[in-house]
């Protein structure tokens, strides 16, 4: 595993306080020993994937350098979770207050029992897309394309992400 690898990560909370929790866990990652936080989107306010009737998401993408392995860096992305009082139950995509899901390794593509990377619908999705677009508009998603064009190609009928600050 090479030292030092390219890291993206997407920030998502719409339970609690979402934009505090957003905010904090940028400054938790800014935190973990072994990562460098290098640039962050704006807070984006997202219309929900997922059962009706949740509040709208807040989102943002996060770009680094991580020393460790994917793994290690899934368990450091998954305490801070934990510290935001997040609970893993009820039905899939249902309302969190603290989701943080890897985006890109390097180009590295891994699937393991705990990961999947690249993340495996991050090149369809607006509100990882849309923050992503802002801070690394030329990247190119192993396997999907270059960002810019990722988001050309978005569906419509969904509310545009509204960004924040
Ligand atoms: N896992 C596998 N690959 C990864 C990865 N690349 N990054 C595993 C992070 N985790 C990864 O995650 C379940 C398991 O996925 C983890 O134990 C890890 O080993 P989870 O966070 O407990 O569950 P989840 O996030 O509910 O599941 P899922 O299916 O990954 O959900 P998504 O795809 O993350 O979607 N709408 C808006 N507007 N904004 C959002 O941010 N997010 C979701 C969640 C739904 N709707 C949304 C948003
Ligand atoms: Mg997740």
């Amino acid at each position: 595993m090479p030292s030092n690898s390219h890291v993206y990560i997407a920030l998502g909370a719409n339970l609690g306080e979402p934009e505090l929790q957003v905010r904090q866990a940028i400054a938790a990652l800014g935190a973990i020993p072994g990562f460098r936080l290098q640039s962050r989107s704006s807070l984006y306010r997202t219309e929900p994937l997922g059962p009706p009737g949740q509040p709208d998401y807040i989102n943002a993408v996060v770009s680094g350098h991580w020393s460790g392995t994917a793994e290690s860096l899934l368990d450091a992305l998954q305490a801070i979770e934990n510290g935001a009082g997040r609970l893993r139950e009820g039905a899939r995509w249902s309302a969190r207050t603290l989701d943080l899901d890897l985006l890109l390794f390097a180009e590295a593509s891994i699937t393991t029992p705990r990961l999947t990377v690249p993340h495996y619908a991050m090149h369809e999705r607006d509100f990882v897309l849309l923050p992503l677009a802002e801070i690394a508009p030329d990247l190119h998603v192993p396997g999907r394309g270059k960002v810019s064009d990722l988001i050309d190609r978005l569906p419509s009928g969904r509310a545009v992400p509204e960004k924040l600050s």
